[in-house]
């Protein structure tokens, strides 16, 4: 593994390091004779525009210019929040026809940037767009529009026994729509895999305005290439997802979940193995949690959830979550793994809990997924979300630690917190496995929040970036720091992620080479040239 010294080392990366303004200048800004045309599509209530024709108060607009941490600041004059697919092929029609940009919008729940306008693009927001178009409880096909609510489509299937294959802490706020083309990870990944798997068919307005309507229900279609992907994490650079259709499980008969405290960051992996192996197919979570964002969480009112003196200085904590068909069967289970761990002769836990009751379970979780919020009442976070090897999580975070703490910029004047938490059960060996090699490191996504208590600075961002991408640049390209045979093999081929689940947005276009090759960048500009030739699907965004 790599040491911090190595960790430090600035790797030739940093001479691509530019993060400049993208030029707009084939595009025009909108004017009052387009918001004049648009009323011609939408009804007087679906268009906000401070143009004096509607002069919407800026304060009406101000939440569609504002990403959810508060980090980007949007400047779109108007805002359109179309009811109908024919109608955001019309506004997309118009637009392409005026050289209008477009972003699209849909709970604004995003990470990175990626749906706030940076210049006068338009917001085309898909928040009216809510009505769920079918469901069959038979064979568990949703299918809707993309302004849902992921927490109104999981409330909507609850009584005929389903549930949405995905789960974040942003369910009460995010659009289906947005998840799809974010291809959000989230909490149930491990279980029910990734959107590219379970999203049968998207109904999608090109950047022309032609609607491609491949809403299948197929679960079976190999006829040619599967556009569908390309929307799927497209974060709304190559056309509109209007409609999905997805297909949701049945709800687990019964769902469990335990918290350990750990009382070395060291006990992770080993302790990964023992569950894995003895929860088997059961085992639908785990998820990591370090002391600081423990701490934090314990500050903001989510727990207790462990007897303060057993907890003692544990450096971290584990959720795990079993979802399986016999709770008798799968509480004899996480019994007998608590009671395995405690009666080691080194316990790899110092303590845990398992939850008695559907309050406990939630209070459980409410710890993991609260996490996001409790930073925002820190400060402002700097969100980096990256895989690295699992056995590194800890050594990542103490590194950016340093690093601040070296620059002077570590405490309540600057940087008041580093901290990492993340998934862990849904991670995978960074290489294929072979014959004669024993070890591989297991990769896991890391959520490393940093956090400015007084709010986003330069300064700040300059110490962190591109140093952190370059850390994570270091492990993923450089299979032989990792103590392999690279002899035969790309490392370009083997990178991993500077991005593991968030997308790129605006934040992280120059940072995109260091997990995507030359080839595969231009192979990705190509794609857009062919969708988007006039450059008006959320520019600035995904490609540097
Ligand atoms: P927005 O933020 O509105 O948009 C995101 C991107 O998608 C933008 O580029 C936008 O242009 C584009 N877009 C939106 N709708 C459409 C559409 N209909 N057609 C085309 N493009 C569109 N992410 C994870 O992966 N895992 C998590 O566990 C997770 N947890 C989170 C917890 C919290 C508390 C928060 C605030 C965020 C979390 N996220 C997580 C980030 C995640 O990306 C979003 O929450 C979600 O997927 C975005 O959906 P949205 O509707 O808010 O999209
Ligand atoms: C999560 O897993 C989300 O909770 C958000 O992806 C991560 O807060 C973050 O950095
Ligand atoms: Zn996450």
């Amino acid at each position: 593994m790599l040491s911090l010294r190595h960790l430090a080392r600035p790797s030739s990366c940093s001479r691509r390091w530019a993060h400049n303004i993208p030029s707009f200048s084939h595009l025009n800004a909108v004017n009052e004779q387009d918001i004049a045309h648009f009323s011609n599509i939408l009804a007087p209530s679906s268009i906000l525009s401070t143009l004096p024709s509607v002069a919407t108060p800026a304060d009406d607009l101000a939440p569609y210019n504002l990403d959810w941490m508060g980090k980007y600041h949007g400047q779109a004059n108007s805002v359109l929040r179309p009811r109908t697919t024919e109608q955001v092929s019309e506004i997309v029609k118009y637009c392409a026809h005026r050289r209008i940009g477009i972003v699209p919008q849909g709970g604004n729940t995003g990470l990175v940037g990626g749906g706030i306008s940076l210049q006068k693009e338009i917001v085309l927001s898909l928040g009216a767009m809510n009505n769920v178009r079918s469901f069959d409880p038979v064979s568990g096909i949703l299918v809707a529009d993309a302004g849902c609510i992921l927490q109104s489509l999981s409330d909507y299937i609850a009584p005929h026994n389903h549930i949405m294959p995905l789960d974040l802490g942003a369910k009460g706020s995010c659009q289906i729509g947005g998840n799809i083309s974010t291809n959000a990870g989230g909490l149930r990944l491990l279980r029910y895999g990734s959107l590219h798997g379970t999203v049968l068919g998207l109904e999608v307005v090109l950047p022309d305005g032609t609607i491609l309507d491949q809403l299948s229900t197929l679960r079976k279609d190999n006829t040619g290439y599967d556009l569908k992907q390309l929307f799927i994490g497209g974060e709304g650079t190559l056309g509109i997802v209007t409609g999905v259709s997805i297909l949701v499980p049945p709800a687990p008969q019964a769902t469990n979940n335990i918290f350990l405290a750990l009382p070395r960051f060291d006990n992770v992996l080993p302790l990964f193995q023992i569950v894995k192996r003895q929860l088997g197919e059961i085992m639908s979570a785990f998820e990591y949690i370090d002391r600081t964002a423990y701490d934090m969480g314990l500050k903001h009112g989510l727990g207790p959830l462990l007897d303060a003196e057993e907890v003692g200085d544990s450096e971290c904590f584990i959720l795990v979550e079993t979802s399986g068909g016999n709770n008798d069967h799968d509480l004899e289970k996480l019994n007998h793994l608590l009671e395995h761990l405690l009666a080691a002769d080194q316990p790899l836990i110092n303590t845990g809990t398992l939850s008695q009751s559907p309050s406990q379970f939630n209070s459980i979780w409410a710890m993991r997924e609260g996490l996001t919020e409790c930073c925002q009442k820190e400060g402002k976070p700097y969100k980096y979300d990256v895989s690295v090897p699992l056995a590194d999580f800890q050594k990542v975070v103490d590194a950016v630690r340093e690093r601040m703490i070296s620059k002077g910029l570590y405490g309540d004047h600057a940087i008041s917190k580093v901290m990492g938490y993340g998934h862990v059960g849904d991670g995978n060996t960074i290489l294929p496995t072979s014959e004669g090699r024993s070890t591989y490191p297991f990769v896991g996504n890391l959520h490393l929040n940093v956090i400015a208590k007084h709010g986003y600075r330069p300064e700040l961002e300059a110490a962190l970036e591109p140093f952190i991408y370059e850390v994570v640049g270091e492990y993923l390209v450089s299979p032989k720091a990792l103590g392999m045979d690279v002899d035969d093999m790309d490392p370009a081929s083997h990178k991993g992620s500077v991005s593991a689940e968030h997308g790129i947005g605006s934040m992280k276009t120059h940072a995109l080479h260091y997990s995507k090759s030359d080839v595969s960048i231009e192979w990705m500009r190509k794609v857009k040239q062919v969708f988007d030739p006039l450059n008006i699907m959320n520019p600035g965004k995904v490609l540097p």
